[in-house]
């Protein structure tokens, strides 16, 4: 059965290779690990950290687990997306005790800040989605906030387009899921700490490394 996943698995990774080369322009893709939200997330160095137990309102998401993702640039077109593990329907619902999810593309101008210099946000409240650029340049709050109306939520697929101007000089990015809780912190300000947690982002061992853009956890 591992077997048969994993070549199941590879299977998927070179189509969605291949989708990317066909599209043109610049494409960077990833695939993310089934089942890995929170109890097993990997840092930098291999090793797993655990932030609750696999049986949490949070952990049964599959909506907040993302199996793979993609920034494509294709001219002034910036296209992003994110194929989450259970599809968002009509009936989906919050996990318990979280007022807000957000699906994120953080882009950096450079690696020498922790803090992404950009974010793309779809945020989903339980009833309503929207989409928002952020943008820190400025380096303090508050930050500039953009809506966005160019999103999709095909099921399992979420992607954003907007222009490459908007975000001029981005090297690098990644991609995770938050969940809020309480009063979610404004995209204009610092993300206020307790108040919000990142179940899933981009697995640090599975980045597709020989595309243009270098994504980073
Ligand atoms: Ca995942």
């Amino acid at each position: 059965m591992k077997v048969a996943l994993t070549i199941a698995s590879t299977i998927v990774t070179l189509l969605m290779l291949a989708v990317s080369v066909s599209a043109g322009g610049n494409t960077v893709s990833f695939t993310d690990r089934q089942g890995d939200l929170g109890k097993t997330w990997y840092g930098m160095d291999g090793d797993p950290v655990s932030w609750w137990s696999g049986d949490s309102a949070i952990s049964g998401a599959g909506y907040l687990d993302i199996r793979s993702g993609w920034v494509a640039v294709k001219g002034d077109v910036l296209t992003m997306g994110l194929v989450v593990d259970s599809p968002l329907t009509a009936d989906s619902a919050l996990p318990d005790g979280v007022s807000q999810v957000r699906w994120v593309w953080f882009f950096y101008l450079n690696t020498e800040h922790f803090w992404a210099d950009y974010g793309v946000f779809i945020l989903w409240d339980g009833a309503q989605f929207s989409a928002s650029l952020m943008d820190r340049t400025s380096g303090s709050p508050p930050f500039a906030v953009a809506a966005l109306d160019t999103f999709t939520i095909d099921g399992q697929i979420l992607t954003v387009t907007m222009s490459m101007a908007k975000m001029p000089g981005v090297v690098v990015w990644f991609s995770e899921t938050m969940v809020m809780h309480g009063s979610p912190w404004p995209l204009d300000q610092w993300p206020s700490s307790g108040a919000w947690h990142a179940p899933d982002l981009t697995d640090w061992i599975d980045l597709s490394m020989d595309l243009p853009w270098l994504p980073m956890p």
